[in-house]
């Protein structure tokens, strides 16, 4: 049981210390991280390879899909280019040179499919150039992984980043949408941070076409709302769809006065035509009058509606804004994913105790216990009724787990011996 135990504990950090941590790192190129890894025996393509391998790492082709010296199915297209000198695309980018003239590439061999100089590997080594993997042993393999895309947190939000082959996405909170999850709903309106800079009327221009405005601000919790979203995102001065028009009228997007919260800060020039208004990021996000034609990062807002057909699974509530190309679903209790598509697993968290057997039902579960056990989680010790009672002698005792039953042989069916203020008789359920 002990052994059980010690083994399971120390499988992760077995694979931390494999997958990603060996080697020594070399460049990344377009997607993927190349490193070279200590390999022990001769430098065959088969021995370049189970060292990535073993690394937690993959074996990149020479060259793209059309070099001769791979050999697909043993190595990954990680995008290297170069077939007849494979191992200059990493050269290049590590050192500006050619791989004989790079220190560091002295000694790596890259995997060169199973057909060339008899299932070598080719290498910068003893200053040839390739040199033939079947004649050396212990040197390095060149191995590849994929680039971490997550590193720079690209998700806003607190939304979780997924890393992809030269991408990322982002799994967003629930209320929260886009592709790093710059689309939230607040207080029935949507806004969207900007990732980019534009001038305002280019800026009022995107958020149009997407059914949308630049943001006004209308009441101080919407103001605080936009200054903590662009604070969580960006940072950037932006944007709002307010104008000051002649002479210092502030006006909303729809050009109506606005009656809001919003202070233009003081000892601004005075206007001479519509200045827009930028929450200036370098000053407590200020509203200042600014020419329209300086490149900032801004919020557009939408109205949130319902949709039309209604997308969200399992009885999802479906609100949607920005012309529909966000949709927000409100699932039922036991359901989740972006379409509420999830029924979720009750029973992921090893709910029933000592042993019993959990089955996942909708937004609940049930848990069979082993012989012995019992309650919803089959945490208590079953009671013995038979230990606690005495039938009569020769009948015998069957327990059910919440109550017991004494079985006479005369009873007949359908009418178990029941007990009652001490005694026993034959009655009906
Ligand atoms: C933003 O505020 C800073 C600091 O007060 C100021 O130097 C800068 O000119 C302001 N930017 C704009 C566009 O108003
Ligand atoms: C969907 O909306 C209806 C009507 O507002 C409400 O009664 C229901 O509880 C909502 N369902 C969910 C899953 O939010
Ligand atoms: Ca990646
Ligand atoms: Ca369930």
């Amino acid at each position: 049981m002990w052994k059980f135990l010690i083994f399971i504990a120390a499988v992760p950090t077995l694979l931390a210390a494999s997958v990603g941590s060996t080697g020594t790192f070399l460049a990344t190129i377009s997607g993927y991280d190349y490193l070279k890894v200590q390999a022990s025996g001769p430098m065959t393509a088969t021995n370049v390879k189970a060292t990535c391998e073993a690394a937690g790492y993959v074996t990149p082709c020479a060259g793209d899909g059309t070099c001769k010296w791979s050999s697909h199915d043993g190595c990954v297209l990680t995008g290297l280019t170069k077939c007849t000198y494979p191992l200059d695309d990493v050269s290049e980018v590590l050192c500006g040179k050619r791989a004989p003239l790079c220190r560091v590439m002295r000694g790596v061999y890259i995997f060169m499919g199973y057909n060339w100089r008899s299932g070598s590997a080719c290498g910068v080594d003893g200053g040839y150039y390739c040199s033939t993997g079947n004649d050396h042993s212990d040197k390095y393999a060149l191995c590849a992984r994929d680039t971490d895309d997550c590193v720079s947190n690209p998700c806003w939000f607190g939304g979780t980043c997924v890393d992809e082959t030269r991408d990322f996405s982002c799994v967003c909170p629930k209320g929260f949408s886009g592709r790093r999850c710059e689309i939230v709903a607040f207080s029935g309106k949507c806004y969207q941070f900007s990732l980019d800079a534009l001038s305002g009327s280019d800026a009022e221009q995107t958020c149009s076409t997407k059914n949308g405005h630049l943001a006004d601000v209308k009441d101080g919790q919407q103001q605080t709302f936009i200054t903590d979203g662009i604070a969580a995102t960006t940072g950037a001065s932006s944007w709002l769809g307010m104008k000051l028009k002649p002479v210092y009228t502030l006006t909303y997007s729809d050009d109506s006065v606005s009656q809001g919260p919003l202070q233009i800060s003081a000892a601004q020039p005075p206007a001479h035509c519509d200045l827009c208004v930028l929450l200036n990021s370098s000053n407590s996000f200020q509203a200042e009058p600014t020419a329209c034609t300086e490149q900032h990062n801004y919020v557009c807002q939408s109205d949130v509606e319902s949709c039309e057909p209604n997308v969200c699974q399992n009885g999802g509530n479906c609100t949607s804004c920005f012309a529909e190309s966000v949709i927000f679903c409100d699932c039922p209790d036991g359901f989740a994913g972006t379409l509420c598509e999830i029924e979720i697993d009750e029973c992921d968290s090893n709910t029933c105790q000592n042993g019993g057997t959990c089955q996942d039902d909708v937004n609940s579960y049930r848990c069979r216990c082993r012989p012995g056990y019992m309650g919803d989680n089959c945490e208590s010790a079953d009671v013995d009724w038979c230990a606690l009672v005495t039938c009569p002698f020769d009948w015998t005792c069957h327990d059910y787990g919440t109550h017991f039953t004494c079985k006479a042989p005369f009873c007949p069916d359908g009418m178990p011996c029941k007990e009652r203020g001490g005694s026993f008789s034959c009655r009906a359920d």
